[in-house]
């Protein structure tokens, strides 16, 4: 018999429907164990709540706890008893940053029998990725506030985009080879040079030159507005998305959203070295409306649990449990956000009934 691995997995809650969401996922991932894989989980009390009771919104040395494990699974994070800047920058940036998981990767996958609010997918095979830049751009932190002393009204704000060549390189090489592995082999890069004329101009540099090196892989530059539009118009030609932190944040949103829902996108923020842990999400925030109701759609994290599995080694596993989650879909049970009635608990038990 062969030997049992053991992962370790930091599970993080959050804020919301991030322990709902998260127990629905840790539920799935032990029903895919077995003899020779277990999940060894350590969870973690860390958000707002946390922050109410501490004044942070995790252990000083969460990162060296955190440091040991093979991954991390998280909820959500944000609560209106703490400024979402501050809730934001001290758990899940504190962690994508001080892990340099620096590629956000979010497939937009359109299951059956949710639909869409595109026309386009009732009669094509959509789906693509987004590739998000996760360590710089316009989620630097470089700035600051002044002048307060002024007076009312005087007050001037800095908020300043970092890109590195180092940072746009390894993000291009990142979505080049994950437009190698897929049947379209395509990479569209988005920007807004025409108005921001030095870090993006950088970016369509970087892209031309390592595009040089993937003459395999059909390629365009698109500003990210028209992105925007080309994401509602043109879905079919779209296989791998690269764009900068903010831009990449919005656009899987909106692709989240014509996909049917944003409680279905999943999402991995990855240390492509494996120098530290990666961390698996859904793309969801912690959605206060309907928190601890029973409502909140648990794919996006039972998802992230997918792309948790392919990152650990097991993609025989990982692509058990997307099947899983199509037939649930596709055989009507679904949440209300995707015109259903089930409730967490219910998709979550026909996930593990259809493994
Ligand atoms: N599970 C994702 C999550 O909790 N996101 C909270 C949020 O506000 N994120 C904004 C961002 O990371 O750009």
């Amino acid at each position: 018999m062969p030997a049992t691995r053991t992962f370790r997995i930091a599970a993080i809650p959050g804020d919301g429907v991030g322990a709902e969401v998260v127990a629905a996922g840790r539920a799935v991932l032990d029903t895919l164990a077995g003899d020779d894989v277990t999940f060894a989980w350590t969870e973690f009390p860390w958000g707002s709540a946390f922050h109410e009771r501490t004044g942070r919104m995790m252990d000083e040395d969460g990162l060296e706890t955190l440091a040991g494990f093979d991954a991390i699974y998280f909820g959500a994070v944000g609560w209106p008893s703490v400024p979402d800047h501050v809730s934001l920058w001290g758990l899940r940036l504190r962690i994508c940053q001080g892990f340099d998981q620096w590629a956000n990767v979010r497939p937009v996958h359109f299951h059956p029998g949710v639909r869409s609010p595109l026309r386009a997918a009732d009669d094509t095979d959509l789906g693509w990725v987004v590739v998000r830049e996760n360590s710089e751009g316009e989620y630097a932190g470089l700035g600051g506030r002044n002048l307060a002393a002024r007076g009312p009204g005087n007050e001037v704000a800095v908020q300043s985009a970092l890109f590195t060549e180092v940072g746009i390189e390894r993000i291009m090489r990142f979505a080049f080879d994950l437009a190698r592995t897929r049947t379209r082999r395509k990479l569209s890069s988005v920007t807004k040079s025409n108005a921001q004329q030095y870090g993006m101009v950088l970016w369509d540099e970087v892209f031309a030159r390592v595009a040089a090196e993937y003459p395999d892989v059909e390629t365009e530059s698109v500003l990210v507005d028209a992105m925007a539009a080309k994401f509602v118009l043109r879905p079919d030609d779209l296989s791998v998305v690269v764009a900068s932190n903010l831009h990449a944040d919005i656009l899987s949103d909106l692709g989240s959203a014509l996909a049917g829902s944003l409680g279905l996108a999943a999402s991995a923020n990855l240390n492509p070295e494996r120098r530290y842990p990666s961390m698996f999400e859904p793309v969801h925030g912690s959605a206060p409306d309907i928190a601890g109701q029973g409502l909140a759609n648990p794919l996006g994290a039972i998802g992230s649990a997918a792309l948790m599995l392919d990152h650990l080694g097991l993609p025989d596993r990982a692509a058990r449990l997307r099947k899983a989650i199509d037939a649930t879909t596709a055989a009507g049970v679904r949440t209300r956000d995707v015109g259903g009635t089930a409730t967490t608990e219910q998709v979550t038990a026909a996930v593990i009934d259809n493994l």
